[in-house]
């Protein structure tokens, strides 16, 4: 067969799938041209063969990199003991899991959900049980207030506090006893509470918003504003935790222990939703059988992959490498030159281009071309959060490739 007839087969393959997701799926995405079939380590190939960067590790769910082989081993020995239980009876991994999320939150206890989302209505009723339990909140008027460019997941809860029309617009009626306060900005949050008020909920580094980092500084006064006026301060590191900025959790940047602290994603060492609340006595141990749950919640298979996940972040120094490499990335975003590019910016490997212009999505093709994939937001930002396995030489590659793409701008 000429060689043109084999790239025309395979593309054909492509499209083969893309046909198939357009016709039986809902369009909730617009994903890039690309169908992969193959992942080690920051590497993806598609039907064609062709390799890529994987520069979004599935919003940070990937810190350990595809299939990283410590990983699957553990989770391939489960599969041959057992998977799934529920929380009617006791199992064997939940118990060492909570042990280590305990050490690593240095919290006194966790909660195990699914779905980063999960995690997050968790800390809602979390916040708000203690609101009424212990701050004497009268029933039914908690407050919690969140960031506007806050993400924090797809239930209609969460939308319903989100700042983005993208997110909300269609799924009202908003779940009642939400609030918003500016991102950055200590003394409007300390406006905004009131004796309802039970909780702050907020991303130490705003993702999706496009790596929005607060002034330096912010956490450690909006954590100090809700201490004084007896508020919870909840830090959602389902992003930005794990290692992603540098540091196991993000808000150790500033020496901030929260009250509750949110983990997903790479929890799930790119394997297996997990997700988890970590907090004190006072706040989870409000929780009493029968208040909570999930079916899947503390599985065996999700918590022997969670040990792995966070054995392999440990006994690789995942965040202090994010740390390093992530300096030594963004020195590399930072020599780039080109008129539309407005801002490099970043901590750890979570780092992000702006451009003057909504090039985003154009940029990301450009990229993928040359053998990288990157995911824009909202059209003038594309985030770079490659597995932290990442090697400098790997870097280098990349900013080739993100250099010569810059030439399609
Ligand atoms: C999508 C965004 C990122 C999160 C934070 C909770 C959740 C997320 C800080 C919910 C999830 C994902 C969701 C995914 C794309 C991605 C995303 F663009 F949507 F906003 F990363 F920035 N808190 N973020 O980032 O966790 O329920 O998804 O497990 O919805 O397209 P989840």
């Amino acid at each position: 067969m000429k060689i043109c007839y084999i790239f025309k087969a395979m593309k054909k393959a492509s499209e083969k799938h893309v046909r198939l997701a357009e016709r039986y799926g809902a369009r909730n995405y617009a994903p890039l041209p690309v169908v992969l079939n193959w992942g080690s380590g920051v590497f993806v190939r598609d039907v064609e063969g062709r390799r890529y960067f994987d520069m979004l590790s599935a919003y940070s769910a990937l810190n350990q990199g595809h299939r990283h082989p410590r990983i699957l081993a553990a989770a391939k020995a489960q599969l041959d003991r057992l998977t799934l239980t529920s929380r009617a009876f006791h199992n064997t991994e939940m118990g060492p899991l909570l042990e280590r999320l305990s050490r690593i939150t240095g919290m006194d206890r966790a909660i195990l959900m699914n779905s980063g989302a999960e995690g997050v209505e968790t800390a809602i009723k979390a916040m708000r049980l203690w609101g009424y339990r212990r701050k004497g909140i009268r029933d039914g008027k908690a407050v919690i207030l969140a960031a506007e460019g806050n993400f924090h997941g797809r239930t209609t809860t969460i939308v319903g506090f989100s700042s983005d029309p993208e997110s909300y617009s269609g799924f009202g009626p908003a779940t009642p006893g939400f609030k918003l306060v500016p991102y950055g900005d200590a003394a409007a949050l300390e406006r905004a509470i009131t004796p309802d008020t039970c909780g702050f909920l907020v991303e130490p580094i705003q993702g999706e918003a496009g790596v929005r980092i607060p002034p330096l500084g912010y956490m450690k006064r909006a954590r100090a504003i809700c201490r004084k006026k007896r508020v919870l301060f909840c830090a959602d590191e389902i992003q930005t935790g794990l290692g992603r900025t540098g540091k196991m959790l993000c808000v150790e940047h500033e020496g901030v222990r929260p009250d509750l602290v949110i983990l997903g994603k790479a929890l799930g060492g790119g394997l297996y939703p997990v997700s988890a609340v970590a907090g004190d006595d006072e706040v989870l141990g409000l929780f009493s059988p029968g208040t909570h749950g999930s079916t899947f919640g503390g599985n065996p298979l999700a918590c022997a992959i969670a040990l792995a996940a966070l054995d392999v972040l440990e006994r690789e120094r995942l965040p202090e490498r994010s740390a390093e490499l992530g300096e030594y990335f963004l020195e590399g975003l930072r020599a780039l030159s080109h008129p539309l590019i407005a801002e490099e910016r970043g901590r750890g490997l979570l780092l992000a281009l702006e451009f003057k212009q909504p090039v985003g999505r154009r940029f990301c093709e450009a990229l993928m071309k040359r053998g990288l994939l990157a995911k824009d937001t909202h059209k003038t930002t594309v985030r770079f959060a490659p597995p932290l396995v990442i090697t400098r030489k790997q870097i280098d590659a990349a900013l080739d490739i993100i250099g010569d793409a810059l030439k399609d701008l």
